[in-house]
């Protein structure tokens, strides 16, 4: 289940590398993880997320654009923005029962994405965010509570979420938020990941 705090890698920002990040982070006993690498050659990306599949038992493992890859290590399903393979095709490739989450920019895109049977969608971005130069204009909060009010399936917010705000954006119906530089630049991620967590307890 989509729910809770969901983590990001991000190796740009991370100080101890996307491996110990995600170790660390499921430490804190998240439901929900998304291997993200922008920079890395193909075989260096497969290599990483086999590392993080054999770690990742509990929580869901999501990839970030590469659906070849998710296969190839048996993650449980990606997610994938406007650049990447279209939702039909994706689902043709990985079957039904594979995890497949959208990114959204308005609420249009939201019942879209939904229409379309997206598992989840992903809300970006709520705020204005330096870790993403192309995320687009920020939905903030009213346009994420006209977002949670209108579909059913989940609400992932991201962008530019942090300790200050995410209680904001939970009280605005997300399902999930994730925050990357809020976590992968602190020294203890656990520690970080845990205080978003608490956040839905
Ligand atoms: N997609 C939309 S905004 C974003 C991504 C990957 C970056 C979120 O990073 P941060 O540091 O939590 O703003
Ligand atoms: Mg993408």
């Amino acid at each position: 289940m989509i729910r809770g705090y969901y983590f990001i890698t991000d190796s740009g920002l991370s100080i101890s590398g996307n491996l110990s990040d995600m170790k660390h982070a499921l430490k804190a006993n998240i439901s929900v993880v998304q291997y993200r690498n922008k920079s890395a050659a193909t075989r260096d990306l497969y290599e990483e997320a086999v590392a993080i599949r054999r770690i990742c038992e509990k929580a869901i493992f999501l990839i970030n654009d590469h659906v070849d890859i998710a296969l190839a290590v048996g993650a449980d399903g990606v997610h994938l923005g406007d650049s990447d393979l279209p939702y039909h095709a994706a689902r043709q490739i990985l079957g039904k029962n594979k995890i497949i989450g959208l990114t959204v920019h308005s609420l249009d895109d939201a019942l879209a994405a939904q229409e379309m049977g997206a598992d989840y969608i992903g809300a970006a971005p709520i705020f204005p965010t330096t870790t993403k130069t192309d995320a687009g204009e920020p939905l903030g909060i009213e346009g994420l509570k006209e977002i949670c009010e209108r579909v059913s399936i989940p609400v992932v917010a991201i962008g530019g979420i942090n300790l200050s705000n995410a209680q904001s954006v939970i009280d605005a119906g997300a399902n999930a938020i994730c925050a990357i530089s809020a976590v992968v630049t602190k020294p203890d991620v656990c520690a970080e990941v845990k205080k978003f967590q608490e956040l839905f307890i």
